[in-house]
């Protein structure tokens, strides 16, 4: 049984969920946030998950983030690494296929993600939900959402001649890749005519993982 920590709500900590899923993994999930609860922010006056802040949680990550797992005795954090380490120790052949290339060719994709789409679908999470009203800045969605866009049009690229972003084949790349993808689409940052990305969306939809811990809207919107 691994231990994670984290919320639904985090885009990282769904990464880690979804991979669990694809591998049949058995978890136990425990909410823990400096910044979000149940109710939502706490610049909107919510009572976050807590956890995070404790000595005994920054013994195993010192930066008060989510996601973490526990397996064993070993602990790791960044959501990345722990797809990479999940997919690595427990699923070589279903997320990589057991070759090296299809391995760095998923992280590429995953470091790429963090890289280029993060930054900006956190601020449009941050200005158009999670931030009590007075303290948005409104100004940042436009510059934000242009430069998702931006990025999303070398992806469509990429896909014109392959179902999934390492080829013939869904591999870890696509957790990470797909769950920020379908976020920016939630946020209208995915311009229309992208069709190379909506066909591939449209085979993430129906994953178990994707649908249990990325499609609810209410993980992204609320
Ligand atoms: N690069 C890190 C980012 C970690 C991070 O900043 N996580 C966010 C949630 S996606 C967080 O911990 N937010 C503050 C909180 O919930 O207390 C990762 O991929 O794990």
């Amino acid at each position: 049984m691994i231990d994670i920590w984290g919320r639904p709500t985090s885009i990282c900590t769904q990464r880690v969920l979804w991979a669990c899923t694809e591998l049949d993994l058995e978890y136990n999930l425990t909410l823990a946030s400096a910044t979000m609860g149940d109710q939502g922010h706490i610049s909107r006056g919510h009572a976050p998950y807590g956890i995070v802040d404790t000595a005994a949680y920054q013994v195993m990550n010192p930066n008060s983030t989510v996601p973490m797992i526990k397996d064993g005795s070993y602990t790791l954090w960044e959501s990345n690494a722990i797809v990479a380490y999940l997919a690595m120790e427990y699923g070589a052949k279903t997320l990589y296929q057991n070759d090296s290339r299809v391995f760095s060719r998923s992280i590429q994709w995953m470091a790429w993600t963090n890289e280029h789409l993060e930054p900006s679908l956190h601020t449009l999470v941050m200005e158009l939900v999670r931030l009590a009203e007075e303290l948005r800045s409104l100004e940042a969605v436009e510059p934000a959402r242009a430069e998702i866009a931006r990025w999303l049009e070398v992806l469509d690229r990429h896909l014109i001649n392959q179902p999934y972003v390492c080829g013939d084949t869904f591999t870890l790349g696509d957790i990470t890749t797909g769950a920020s993808v379908y976020r920016a689409h939630l946020f209208d940052a995915c311009p229309p005519g992208l069709s190379n990305i909506t066909k591939w969306q449209g085979k993430l939809s129906k994953r178990n993982g994707f649908l249990r811990h990325v499609a609810p809207r209410e993980f992204h919107l609320g």
